[in-house]
Order: C-alpha cells, then structure tokens, then sequence
C-alpha cells in the first residue's frame, strides 16, 4: 500500500500541509511516522477520510487516480454514456469519482450501475451494433467494478464469510460481482464463485467456508431442472446461514426456506450482511 507525505495528500486536496499536520495530530487522519519523525499516510486511509469528509479533491494524479480527472475533462453526468460509448477509463473515473463522494457500492449498483447496464440492454432494439456494444459496454462496466472492488478496505481476518454466486446457466457477471463487493463494504470476507456455478460446487463451498450468508444472484431464465436443483440445495444449508436471492429472473425459485430474503437490490443485500456483522459485534 502506497504511503502519501502530508506534502502531496495536502496538494491533492488543495489544502494547506500545516492544515494537513494538524488533521494527523489530532487524529482525524491516521498516520505513521518514519524514522525521521515524518507524518506518513496510507493511501486506503486518505480514501477513508476522503469519503468520510466529503473532501474535493483538486489534483486526484496525486493518489494514482488519472483516471478521475480524465472523467472530469470529458464532462458527462451519466456512466451510462461512457459505458455506451466504450470509454473504460472515463467510466472507471466517474465511478471512483461517486465513491470518493460518499456514495457506497450499493447505492451505485443500484444507481448508475444497473442504469448503465439496462441501456445496453435496450441498444439491441435500436442499433444494428446493438450487440458488440453490448459486449464492449460490459466489459468496460466490468473494468470499473473491478477498479472499484480494489478500493474497498480489507475486511478482518476474522470477518465472518458470505459465499455465493450464480447458478447453472446464468453466465451473468457483473450482478455477483457487485453482490461481492456488497459484502465485503458490510465487513464480510466475500467468496464469489460467480456465474455458471454447479450446484455440486456451491454445496462444498459451503462445506469448506461455513458462510454466515448465502447470495445467490440470478439474471437469466433458468432450465426448471437447474432451479429445481437451486431449491433443493439451499433446504440444506445449516440454519445459522442467512440466505439472499436477487437477481431480474430470481422468482424462478418458487420454494425457498422461510428465512431466505427475497431481495430487489443490492440495498437489501448490505442491510442483512450489515446486520449479520453488527450482530457478531454485539455477542
Ligand atoms: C450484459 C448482458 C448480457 C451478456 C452477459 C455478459 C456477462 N458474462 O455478464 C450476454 C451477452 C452473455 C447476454 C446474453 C443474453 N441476454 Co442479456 N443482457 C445483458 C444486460 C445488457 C446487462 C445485464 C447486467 O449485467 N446487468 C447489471 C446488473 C447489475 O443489473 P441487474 O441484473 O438489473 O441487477 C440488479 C438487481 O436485479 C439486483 N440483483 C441482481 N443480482 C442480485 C443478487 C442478489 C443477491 C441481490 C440481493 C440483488 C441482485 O441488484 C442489481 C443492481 O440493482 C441486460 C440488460 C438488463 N436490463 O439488465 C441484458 C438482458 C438481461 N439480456 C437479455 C437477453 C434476451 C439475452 C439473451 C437471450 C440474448 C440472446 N439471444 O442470446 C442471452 C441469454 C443468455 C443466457 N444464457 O441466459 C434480455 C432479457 C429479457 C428477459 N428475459 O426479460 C435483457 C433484459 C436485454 C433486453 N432488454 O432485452 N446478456
């Protein structure tokens, strides 16, 4: 993890350095010191703070983040355009720029994200490169979670783990992904086993990782054989194991266990993972 002098996260923000001293010597911002005695910061700490402060960040090439101000110059208000347009590094930009604003992960899967993604959808109607674009425009949406997934602050070793993917023949990316980082912004270690997951394969994870939630994500219309293999196998999951199921095409799954969520978002998602941590906090 790269360390920042008070120097350069001083300039990246547009403030004053003995501004900046004073934030560390106060401990609004967490700082170790060399041994030389200067204030060093690391950089997932000036994120934190960053977000927690809603700071603006006037020059973001200081924290390795170009890809903000290349966002900026090309002036959009929607991702959906740059992801339309196959523009990855402006779209990774507006992402990290909305996160660094406060937003969470859900808050932009649910937001931008999804709005994103239901465009390429409708291109099909309308453009003969309906197609490619969508290819393209899932692959630059990919880019930017992917960026995104790396910001997100390392959970504790102890962080209880949430499993979970997609089934057999869902080939969707993008939402279990996005359920990953869910989890993992609520403090659980996430186990992402990601589309086309035999049934076979989420039973041993489960074995292997004793997960303290089970997601599973499903966007396309499932055989009845595989959804029927879906609701048998999450009849076994241990009791202790909260369940989760979201996803456009997720009614397929007519019998579920009675304590399975039914979610429509990923809001839903990080409020059962949100209260699976402060629950084991508390006991
Ligand atoms: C990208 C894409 C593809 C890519 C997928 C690439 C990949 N590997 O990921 C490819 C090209 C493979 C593809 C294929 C097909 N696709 Co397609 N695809 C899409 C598209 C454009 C985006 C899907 C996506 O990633 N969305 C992003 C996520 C984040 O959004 P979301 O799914 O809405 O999820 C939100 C919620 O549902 C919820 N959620 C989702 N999962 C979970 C899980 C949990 C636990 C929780 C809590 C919440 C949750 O949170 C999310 C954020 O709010 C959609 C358009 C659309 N409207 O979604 C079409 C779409 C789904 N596809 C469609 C179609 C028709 C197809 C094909 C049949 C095309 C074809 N003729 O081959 C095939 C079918 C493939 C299959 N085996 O089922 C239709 C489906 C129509 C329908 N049934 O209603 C859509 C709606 C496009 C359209 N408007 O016509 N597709």
């Amino acid at each position: 993890m790269r360390l920042l002098s008070t120097r350069v996260l001083a300039d990246a923000l547009g403030v004053s350095e003995s501004s900046l001293k004073r934030w560390v010597d106060s401990g609004r911002i967490s700082a170790s010191r060399t041994e030389g005695g200067h204030r060093r910061i690391p950089l997932s700490e000036a994120i934190r703070f960053i977000r927690d402060t809603r700071a603006p960040i006037s020059r973001p090439e200081l924290l390795d983040l170009q890809e903000v101000a290349v966002a900026r110059s090309r002036g959009e208000d929607r991702l959906a355009s740059y992801v339309r347009d196959g523009d990855s590094v402006a779209a990774r930009g507006w992402l990290i720029a909305r996160y660094l604003e406060g937003a969470t992960i859900a808050e932009l899967a649910d937001g931008p994200i999804r709005e994103a993604m239901v465009g390429l959808g409708e291109l099909w109607y309308h453009d003969q490169r309906g197609i490619f674009i969508e290819h393209r425009g899932t692959d630059v949406c990919l880019q930017a979670v992917a960026q995104l997934r790396g910001m997100i602050p390392t959970v504790p070793a102890t962080a209880p783990v949430a499993l979970g993917g997609a089934p057999p023949g869902d080939p969707y990316l993008v939402p279990t992904q996005l359920a990953a980082m869910v989890v993992a912004e609520a403090g659980m270690t996430p186990v992402n086993l990601g589309p086309d997951t035999p049934v076979d394969a989420f039973a041993r994870a489960v074995d292997e990782h004793q997960p303290k939630l089970v997601w599973i994500s499903i966007s396309a219309e499932l055989a009845s054989a595989n959804a029927c293999a879906i609701s048998n196998w999450l009849e076994t999951v241990p009791a202790t194991t909260a369940i989760v199921i979201g996803g456009t095409q997720s009614r397929v799954l007519s019998n579920l266990p009675v304590r399975a969520v039914r979610a429509t978002s990923m809001g839903d998602l990080a409020s059962v993972a949100g209260s699976l941590v402060k629950g084991k906090g508390a006991s």
